[in-house]
């Protein structure tokens, strides 16, 4: 894997564009999320993505619609960029019917399996193991496709996460492991429950190639991913991408975070993912009337969204008895 860039020079600007496009809109519907749960509209809990926006985006910008990721708790934003609808999405959260999992999973729990989108996943570090098992069934049914599992820098202390790595190499299994490490697991920084040296290292000793990147530069990710993603593609077997960042908010939208240091989040808040890429396109001759075109629809999608949402029907009572557990194909 080298260091060159991957995409000639013309090119990059529209993708830094549609990259800028995701991101965006992954942080208005965070921010339309966090005001619809303290404004009484969302039962259950949202966990933003606010500030992280360039991992899910960079790697997701290299995905088709035949490839799966997998998530966590703090899923919204990898759900937007495997293309999820911030409709469906957003009315999922209201407990609505339309949902994508028609009211009935919340935050924690939006998938759509037609977009390869298998789930957030409210148990540390599950979304992974799930992840391991898509990429076997994919390998064994000689199926094309690659598996992406987005987990925290908290869940790098879970053993099951261990197994995965381990079954992965072991078989050599197309699947990407994206850490996403803002520094905290809930309300610890990690690094005060972490024993040892840097945890990349324990996965080194899995023989599957690490890299570690600055997670709030989204070409930087979507270079990374790429060459990764490549290599996975071509059956050599998972990669691991460390992908550093900081999450604004407070582990979950009611969190004020009173236990960070203001001076540290004002600082995270400055590194800003979606100003750097302002800047950049900027610096290349894109206009700010055409950033705040762009600025503009993506938050008129997410206001449409919202109201949407609270116009939207409750599901019916005897739905709560559907859906809730598949039994497997009928033989
Ligand atoms: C098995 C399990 N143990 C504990 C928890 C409680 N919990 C929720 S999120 C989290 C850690 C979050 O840190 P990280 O994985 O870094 O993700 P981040 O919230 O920083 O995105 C924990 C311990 C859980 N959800 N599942
Ligand atoms: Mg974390």
């Amino acid at each position: 894997m080298s260091d060159q860039p991957r995409v000639p020079a013309d090119q990059k600007t529209d993708t830094v564009l549609s990259m800028l496009r995701t991101m965006r809109l992954i942080r208005d519907f965070e921010e339309a999320a966090g005001k619809a749960l303290q404004d009484g509209h969302v039962r259950g809990s949202v966990h933003q993505y606010t500030g992280q926006e360039a991992i899910a985006t960079g790697v997701c910008h290299h995905l088709q619609q035949h490839d799966f990721v997998s998530s966590h708790h703090r899923g919204h934003g990898h759900a937007i960029a495997k293309g999820v609808s911030v409709a469906k999405m957003m009315r999922e959260l209201f407990g609505r019917q339309g949902g994508t999992s028609d009211g009935k999973g919340g935050s924690m729990h939006i998938a759509d399996f037609s977009l390869g989108m298998l789930g957030a996943n409210g148990v540390v570090p599950d979304g992974v193991t799930i992840a391991v098992g898509a990429a076997q069934a994919l390998k064994m049914q000689g199926r094309p496709g690659v598996v992406v599992a987005f987990f925290g820098d908290g869940a790098m202390n879970r053993g099951p996460l261990f197994e995965a790595f381990n079954w992965a190499k072991l078989f050599d299994l197309p699947v990407l492991f994206v850490c996403e490490d803002n520094g905290y697991s809930v309300t610890l920084q990690t690094r005060n429950v972490t024993a040892g040296p840097p945890a990349i290292e324990r996965v080194k000793a899995f023989g599957i190639p690490t890299r570690s990147i600055n997670g709030n530069n989204v070409q930087t990710v979507e270079q990374a991913a790429g060459e990764m993603i490549e290599h996975v593609r071509a059956g050599s077997g998972p990669c691991f991408l460390h992908a550093t960042t900081y999450r604004w908010y407070g582990h979950l939208a009611h969190d004020k975070a009173l236990y960070r240091d203001p001076v540290e989040v004002a600082q995270g808040k400055k590194d800003d993912c979606v100003l750097h890429a302002e800047n950049w396109l900027q610096a290349q001759g894109v206009s700010s009337s055409q950033l705040l075109q762009l600025r503009d629809e993506s938050l008129a999608q997410v206001a449409a969204a919202v109201d949407e949402a609270l116009g939207a029907p409750w599901p019916e009572a005897g739905s709560a008895f559907t859906d809730v557990q598949d039994l497997g194909a009928t033989p």
